[in-house]
């Protein structure tokens, strides 16, 4: 299918979404952020697929929420239209989405990246939630997200002020889980992409479920989820095959995938 606001291609197993509205800076507009959540239910109902890499351009990932698009929306229609209700897609999505992110990650742009469960950055990565400096704040995990990720002093650093933050910096804190020059960034997470998408299905959604509740249940219901879940995969095919492999020393051949 063809989409005005993003341009969509399959490798292999894994799925690739890119953000294109180079004019704005890929900007969230309703349209794009419609265009994404199709072509994800797409890749979700697709079998052959077994993770996503949602990326922008060298210059943006996402410059932010579109503000000439809201800039004279009233309280009332955000509010009882829940103007950005249905913007956390990305978030909904049970494969993996990787986000690979040169340029400007910024507002709803760092917010998209962080809906994501890898986040692989471009030495020229910018992130940043400057909401302040447009008199809101951010709206769809700046706060909540962002502070889980890399805790409550840079959090408010980056809120309050404004400020971008480097790459290094957000490795560093734990945002971004690797930084790689800008030129190979791309294929870096089509890498980890395919990689992730050659391992048993079951395995994967259940590692994603589990790690995400981490951030929404207590210590010992987490434990209990991931010890479930462990024993759960003991029903799989795909566990014979991976310890039968690992026994003869030889790669495994997942059937769930
Ligand atoms: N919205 C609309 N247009 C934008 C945006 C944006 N967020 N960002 C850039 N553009 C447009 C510019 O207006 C400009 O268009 P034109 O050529 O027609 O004037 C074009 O993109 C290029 O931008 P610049 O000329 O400004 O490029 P620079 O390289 O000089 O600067 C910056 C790049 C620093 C990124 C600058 O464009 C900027 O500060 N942009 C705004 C960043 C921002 O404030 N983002 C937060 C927006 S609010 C938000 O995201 C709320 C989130 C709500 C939830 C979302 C859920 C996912």
């Amino acid at each position: 299918m063809a989409y005005e606001n993003i341009i969509v291609e399959t490798r292999d197993e894994v799925g690739l979404i890119r953000l294109n509205r180079p004019a704005a800076l890929n900007a969230l507009s309703a349209g794009l952020v419609a265009d994404v959540n199709h072509a994800l239910e797409v890749f979700e109902g697709n079998n052959a697929i077994g993770a996503v890499v949602l990326t922008g351009s060298d210059k943006a990932f996402a410059a932010g929420a579109d503000i000439k698009e809201m800039k004279d929306l009233s309280f009332p229609e955000t509010y009882l239209e829940d103007f950005i209700g249905s913007w956390d897609g990305v978030a909904r999505a049970r494969k993996p989405v990787i986000a690979a992110v040169a340029g400007y990650a910024l507002g709803g742009g760092c917010e998209f990246a962080m809906m994501c469960d890898i986040v692989i950055a471009a030495e020229n990565a910018k992130f940043g939630q400057p909401e302040i400096t447009l008199g809101v704040i951010p709206g769809s995990g700046g706060t909540q997200r962002l502070a889980r990720a890399i805790g409550k002093a840079k959090t408010m650093d980056l809120c309050l002020t404004g400020r971008l933050m480097d790459a290094g910096e957000a490795e560093r804190a734990g945002l971004v889980s690797r930084v790689v020059p800008t030129a190979n960034l791309l294929d870096e997470a089509l890498k980890v992409a395919a990689q992730i998408a050659r391992q048993s299905r079951p395995a994967v959604l259940l590692a994603k479920e589990a790690v995400n509740l981490a951030f929404e249940t207590s210590l010992a219901e987490g434990l209990k989820a991931e010890r479930r879940s462990f024993y759960t995969l003991f029903a799989t095919e795909d566990q014979k095959e991976g310890m039968a492999a690992f026994a003869e020393k030889r790669r495994p051949r997942f059937k769930n995938r």
